[in-house]
């Protein structure tokens, strides 16, 4: 494996990635973003190896995916040898087992005591789009309401449900409609507990669209884009209870907080919150593209034969790489892993509370985040992260930002980095910051 160890042989990026920086330029659209200006040649464990040899700490794990590692050897054996027995045939064409296998495990894995049944696409929008799909479908009814800073994807549909204008929605609307906005929980922001912010989004529910016409409520458990929210206690549960007292199905997005991310397998677990319908991707297949719907088996079979699908949703490498990963993170306790990192996370970054923009440090497991904001201007320090990020970058460690005003600092570590590793990636964000409060 490669070794574990940051390592900087050039500046970044090297001459190497900056040849395909150049040619990224001509060949590719400007459209697509790019947070650190290298090429990775290699990966395994916490550890990104660039093109010029520069070793990289990971902690954004490509958007909270690789949580057993790149290229974990166990997700790449089983991915090869499915290859080499089947690439495709399309679900909707030919079955195959490791479709179904995957499906009987999120149905053992997603909580929830009565009978439940998935189906399975490609990106995590598509399973937002799918399980919106399913909660019209199985009400008879239309509308879809969505929190305040919610993320949930760049299709038609999803970029209605996203919150965000810039960079996910600008210039790209009409957008599809049949979507409110509802306020969510921000203990930082709003200071309210969980009662009392669910009894102001359910106020809103009910006085400006009504149940009688509500087929969902979808929301992030944790809501990741829109800066690490975690809601105050009491929140879900109070809404997941009045969508089931009202027949609106309650959607759990858990693209970015499910498979151990939070400690738990699910983050919605962390209140015993049962939701009627699951959306799930990143973390299911270190990288393999496959995402999920899952959940209450009497909703997905209200669907008519042949209304969901797609040519390659389940493809079955991907569904293999997904059994191999979820296998590893039983085996290996990942849940543990992630509360652990947040332990030492917790512990490393404590001295940051004392910086004056520095608001906030909160999250769950080895999901964790900064939210800066100068305490005297009551600013969000969206600049600041961004150099941040970029001054973390040029010293080897990768982090990400989020945030409807892109001023959080967010932190997705791989669930089996080593706790060195960890300390010392985490110990250079510190000095980073640090060394603002100086300038
Ligand atoms: N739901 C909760 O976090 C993807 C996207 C980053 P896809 N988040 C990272 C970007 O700039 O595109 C996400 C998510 C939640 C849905 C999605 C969408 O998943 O696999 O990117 O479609």
């Amino acid at each position: 494996m490669l070794e574990q160890k940051r390592e900087l042989v050039t500046g970044i990026p090297g001459p190497a990635s900056q040849r395909l920086l150049e040619r990224r330029k001509d060949a590719i659209s400007a459209g697509v973003g790019m947070a650190v200006p290298v090429f990775v040649a290699e990966g395994a464990g916490g550890i990104l190896r660039d093109v010029d040899g520069n070793q990289l700490i990971d902690l954004g794990s490509g958007i909270a995916v690789t949580s057993v590692g790149v290229s974990d050897p166990d997700v790449v054996a089983a991915a090869s040898r499915q290859a080499q027995a089947v690439t495709h045939t399309c679900f909707m064409v030919t079955g195959y087992e490791p479709y179904v296998a995957l499906c009987e495990r999120l149905n053992e894995l997603v909580p929830g005591d009565g009978p439940k049944k998935s189906v399975l696409f490609n990106s995590g929008a598509e399973a937002v789009e799918n399980a919106v799909k399913i909660a019209r479908v199985a009400t008879g009814k239309h509308q879809v309401a969505a929190v305040e800073h919610a993320y949930h994807g760049r299709t038609s549909l999803t970029m209605a449900l996203t919150a965000k204008a810039m960079p996910f929605k600008r210039g790209f609307g009409p957008f599809t409609p049949g979507v409110v906005r509802v306020p969510t929980s921000y203990p930082l922001k709003d200071e309210l507990d969980g009662e009392q912010a669910a009894r102001r989004t359910i106020t809103r529910l009910e006085a400006e669209i009504g149940a009688e016409d509500l087929a969902a409520l979808i929301i992030e458990p944790i809501q990741g884009e829109g800066g690490f929210l975690v809601p105050a206690a009491g929140f879900l549960p109070a809404l997941a209870q009045w969508c089931r007292n009202n027949g609106v199905v309650f959607i759990a997005d858990e693209v970015q907080t499910g498979f151990c991310r939070t400690g738990d397998w699910f983050a919605c677990e962390h209140e015993a919150v049962i939701p009627d319908l699951m959306t799930l991707a990143k973390g299911i297949a270190d990288g393999f593209p496959v995402s999920a719907v899952t959940g209450r088996a009497d909703l997905m079979d209200s669907v008519h034969v042949g209304g969901m699908g797609g040519t390659y949703g389940g493809n079955p490498v991907a569904c293999a790489a997904a059994l191999a990963t979820i296998d590893k993170m039983a085996s290996d306790d990942l849940n543990a892993a992630a509360r652990r990192i947040e332990q030492v996370a917790r512990e490393v970054l404590a001295p940051l509370l004392e910086l004056h923009f520095v608001a906030e440090l909160r999250g769950r497991g080895a999901m964790l985040a900064l939210e800066l904001i100068d305490s005297r201007t009551g600013q969000h320090l969206s600049d600041l992260a961004r150099a941040v990020a970029a001054r973390c970058a040029q010293l080897g460690v990768v982090v990400l930002t989020a945030g409807t005003h892109g001023n959080v600092i967010r932190l997705l570590p791989p669930l089996v980095i080593g706790e060195e590793l960890l300390r010392e990636g985490l110990g250079v964000l510190v000095e980073v910051l640090m060394e603002q409060e100086l300038s």
